[in-house]
C-alpha cells in the first residue's frame, strides 16, 4: 500500500541521513585527531598566587590576541606539535593528539619557563636574568619545554645526574631542530644557541651553545667532553642543579652537533630521526650517556646504514662518552 512504501522510503530517506551525519562524524573525529592539534593559552593572572592554569585567552581557530604572549605561546606550540607530526610522524606530546595548554604571566617578575607535568607554564621575566617577555619570544624554549612532555611520555628519562643530564639534552636538541625547521637551516647554517635573546644582554648571549658548550653567557659552566664532566650530589641545593642536569647537557648537545654535521644536510633529516628513534624506542628512565651512545648508533644502523653509525659512533668519541 501506499502507507507502506512511504514508510520505506522515509525509513530509507533517514537511514541515508544516519549515514551522512556519521560520515560526517567520522570526518570530525578525523580531522580532531589527525590534522587540528588541540592548543590552548591561558593568562595565570594571580598576581602572584600562580594557580594553574588561569583564565584562557585563546583556543583552536580563534584569531589573534591582543596579548602577544598569548600569541607567542599559542604559535609556538602549534610549530613545535608540527614539527614533531610531519618529521616523525608524532601525533603530540603523547602520539595521541593532546591537547597543549600553556600559561603565560605566571608569578611576578618569575625567571623561568617550565613544564610541570601536564602543561608549560612561562613566566614574564624579571629584567635582571630574562628580558622582560623574552621567555615567549624564543620558539626554541618553547620547544624545549614541550619537548620535556614528549620524554616523559616516551623514555621517561629520571631529572638527576646523567639521565636527567640526557633529558635536558634532548629538549635542547628537537628544542633548537624546531627553530632551524622554521628557518629552513641546514646543520651548517644553523646558529645552534637555546634561547638566543632571552638572558638580558649584560649577562649573556643565550642559555646554550651546543656548538661550542660553555660560551653562551658569563658563567656558563658547560662541558663539551667527559674529561670536564661535573660529577655534582642530587641533593635539595638548587646550585647543584638536580645533579647537573643543565651542566653535563653539554657533553650530548655537542655529540649531538657533531653528528648532524657529519651526517650533513638539515639536522632533523638523519640526526633527528637517530635521536628520536632512539629516545622514544630505547633509552629508560635510568640510561647513562655511554648506553644513550650506543642507542643512537643502533638507531642509526637500522634507519640509515654503516656510514652513518660510524658518524654517529665518532661523535660520541670526540665527546669522550666512548673510546
Ligand atoms: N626551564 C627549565 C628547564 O626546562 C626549568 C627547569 O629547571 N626544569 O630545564
Ligand atoms: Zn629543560
Amino acid at each position: 500500500s501506499m502507507a507502506t512504501s512511504s514508510g520505506i522510503r522515509s525509513r530509507r530517506a533517514l537511514i541515508g541521513q544516519f549515514s551522512r551525519e556519521l560520515n560526517q562524524n567520522i570526518g570530525l573525529i578525523g580531522v580532531i585527531s589527525l590534522t587540528e592539534q588541540g592548543i590552548t593559552v591561558y593568562d595565570n593572572e594571580t598576581h602572584g598566587r600562580s594557580f594553574l592554569p588561569g583564565v584562557k585567552k585563546r583556543s583552536l581557530g580563534d584569531s589573534l590576541h591582543a596579548d602577544p604572549a598569548v600569541n607567542e605561546a599559542f604559535d609556538g606550540s602549534s610549530a613545535t606539535a608540527s614539527f614533531f607530526r610531519d618529521v616523525f610522524g608524532r601525533r603530540s606530546l603523547d602520539n595521541a593528539g593532546m591537547e597543549l595548554i600553556s600559561s603565560v604571566h605566571y608569578g611576578v617578575a618569575f625567571d623561568n619557563a617550565f613544564w610541570d607535568g601536564s602543561q608549560m607554564v612561562y613566566g614574564d621575566g624579571s629584567d635582571r636574568i630574562f628580558q622582560i617577555g623574552g621567555l615567549t619570544r624564543a620558539i626554541d624554549v618553547i620547544a624545549h619545554e614541550l619537548t620535556h612532555g614528549v620524554t616523559e611520555f616516551t623514555a621517561g628519562l629520571v631529572y638527576s645526574k646523567q639521565p636527567g643530564a640526557l633529558n635536558e639534552s634532548f629538549s635542547d636538541v628537537f628544542g633548537s631542530l624546531v627553530k632551524q625547521y622554521g628557518l629552513k637551516q641546514t646543520a651548517a647554517e644553523a646558529d645552534w644557541l637555546i634561547g638566543q635573546g632571552v638572558l638580558v644582554t649584560t649577562l649573556g648571549l643565550a642559555l646554550r651553545s651546543m656548538k661550542n658548550p660553555g660560551t653562551a653567557f658569563a658563567g656558563d659552566h658547560q662541558p663539551r667532553h667527559m674529561d670536564q664532566y661535573r660529577d655534582l650530589p642530587d641533593d635539595n641545593n638548587p646550585a647543584n642543579d638536580n645533579g647537573g642536569v643543565h651542566i653535563n647537557s653539554g657533553i650530548p648537545n655537542h655529540a649531538f652537533y657533531l653528528a648532524a654535521i657529519g651526517l650533513g644536510g638539515s639536522a632533523w633529516e638523519k640526526a633527528g630521526k637517530i635521536w628520536y628513534n632512539a629516545l622514544t624506542t630505547k633509552l629508560g628512565a635510568y640510561t647513562q650517556f655511554a648506553e644513550a651512545a650506543q642507542f643512537t648508533i643502533d638507531a642509526a644502523g637500522e634507519l640509515f646504514g654503516a656510514q652513518e653509525q660510524a658518524i654517529v659512533r665518532a661523535a660520541w668519541v670526540e665527546v669522550g662518552v666512548l673510546s
